[in-house]
């Protein structure tokens, strides 16, 4: 324990803030990292380029060239970050021994590496079916006219919820597998009805099968646009909203598929008035790319407060969704992970009750005097602290291993 965070957590305690109380609260609050940065979504069918609106830029060395290469980074960066960790896969990882498995059969054992993987680094997983990056996809997936092609990324998605529901069952650790579709049309489609429909029979059916909350949640997630969407996404934000209220599932909220000024942080708290639980994508959006590593920015802070202030710590779900070829790989992880944990602290560190006293007493400057100083105070030291009860590296340090890592690992790809 340093002097620094002696003094840091004397300071937060004059304003009413229990550091303590706040590292063991952030300790519980589960973000699950994404793997699909690791190897800029090529997943392990060699299925050639991404497709579905997607695009990862650069070609920084040292990408995970398959399972072991990934599972080796995901171990490392698993090192640098502090806080309890998931891990999220996509269909694509899976492990078929060489062998071609059409999606629509893929099956649990396809996953056991990843599930002893999960076991042995003591952390829950995520899935998603993977419904790009297949010859099958050129025209739609769940919303396409073709009954046959409809089909199968119905099969698929139904495979991915039992396998799903197994590696809850098998970690004791619920799974939650979110559907995100690239289906919508380049150019103004003359009906939007009918492919929404076919879209809202394709989940009615993959849903049909009970599976038990406590081995499997489901999540939908919407899309403003994407490269060859731009005119229309059928699974759009009303879509899912509408999905989601009336199915009684989870809705999933990237931060980089709405209007530019538009904010999920706003959209928490209204979604959790109709709605059990959400899931989070975590990104940020810059023009036309919905996918930049996570910054410590305004948009971050704010997702991280709303779910502190609102105590959502167990119905927000917070997963990670960016991917960025154009610099060491992960560093690209460490960065973005590390500041949702850092937004979180931020937001457990605020002087909430001086906070709320004063808005209720209609005392709006000191609100936003607090706010503003808030940003001035000792929270380093509260940081470095945590990284260090974590047996995480701290600042740069984190930079410094991952360069010994290109060193010693990457560079030799
Ligand atoms: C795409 C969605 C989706 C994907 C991942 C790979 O725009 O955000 O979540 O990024 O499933
Ligand atoms: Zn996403």
């Amino acid at each position: 324990m340093s002097g620094c965070f002696d003094s840091a957590k004397e300071f937060y305690a004059s304003i009413g803030v229990d550091v303590e109380a706040a590292i063991s609260r952030l300790s519980e609050i589960p973000v699950s990292l994404h793997c699909w940065q690791g190897d800029d979504v090529s997943g392990f069918e060699n299925a050639g380029s991404l497709d579905g609106g997607l695009a990862v830029t650069g070609n920084y060395p040292g990408r995970a060239r398959n399972a072991e290469e990934l599972r080796k980074d995901i171990a490392k960066v698993l090192t640098l970050i502090p806080g309890k960790k998931r891990l999220n896969l996509h269909a694509i990882y899976a492990e078929t021994d060489g062998k071609k498995v059409e999606r629509n059969e893929l099956e649990t054992k396809h996953f056991v590496n990843w599930l002893n993987f999960a076991k042995e680094q003591n952390i829950g997983l995520d899935f998603n079916p993977t419904c790009f990056a297949h010859p099958l996809a050129e025209n739609g997936t769940l919303t396409n006219a073709d009954a046959g092609i409809r089909n199968f990324w119905i099969e698929h998605a139904i495979a991915c919820r039992r396998i799903a529901a197994d590696f809850g069952k098998e970690l004791n650790n619920t799974c939650v597998t979110n559907i995100w579709i690239p289906d919508g049309s380049k150019d103004t489609p003359y009906d939007r009805l009918a492919p929404r429909k076919r879209l809202m029979d394709s989940l009615d059916a993959i849903l049909a099968e009970k599976i038990d909350s406590k081995y499997n949640r489901d999540a939908v997630e919407s899309k403003l646009f994407g490269i060859g969407a731009e005119s229309c996404t059928y699974g759009s934000h009303e879509f899912y909203m509408g999905y989601a209220v009336s199915r009684g599932i989870l809705l999933c909220l990237d931060a980089g598929h709405f209007h530019p000024t538009e904010v999920i942080s706003d959209k928490i708290s209204s979604t959790l008035l109709y709605l059990d639980e959400i899931l989070l994508h975590v990104s940020r959006g810059v023009r036309w790319d919905s996918d930049h590593v996570v910054c410590w920015d305004g948009e971050l802070q704010a997702i991280a407060s709303e779910i502190i202030r609102h105590n959502y710590d167990k119905k927000v779900h917070i997963g990670l969704d960016y991917f960025d070829a154009s610099i060491n790989r992960l560093a690209a992880w460490c960065i973005g992970a590390r500041n949702m944990y850092k937004a979180l602290l931020f937001a457990l560190l605020e002087p909430a009750k001086m906070l709320d006293d004063a808005e209720k007493s209609g005392d709006l400057a000191s609100r936003l005097m607090l706010l503003e100083e808030s940003k001035s105070m000792p929270f380093g030291a509260v940081w470095n602290e945590f990284c260090q009860r974590n047996q995480v590296p701290c600042g740069m340090a984190v930079m410094n291993e991952i360069k010994e890592y290109e060193k010693n690992v990457l560079s030799k790809r």
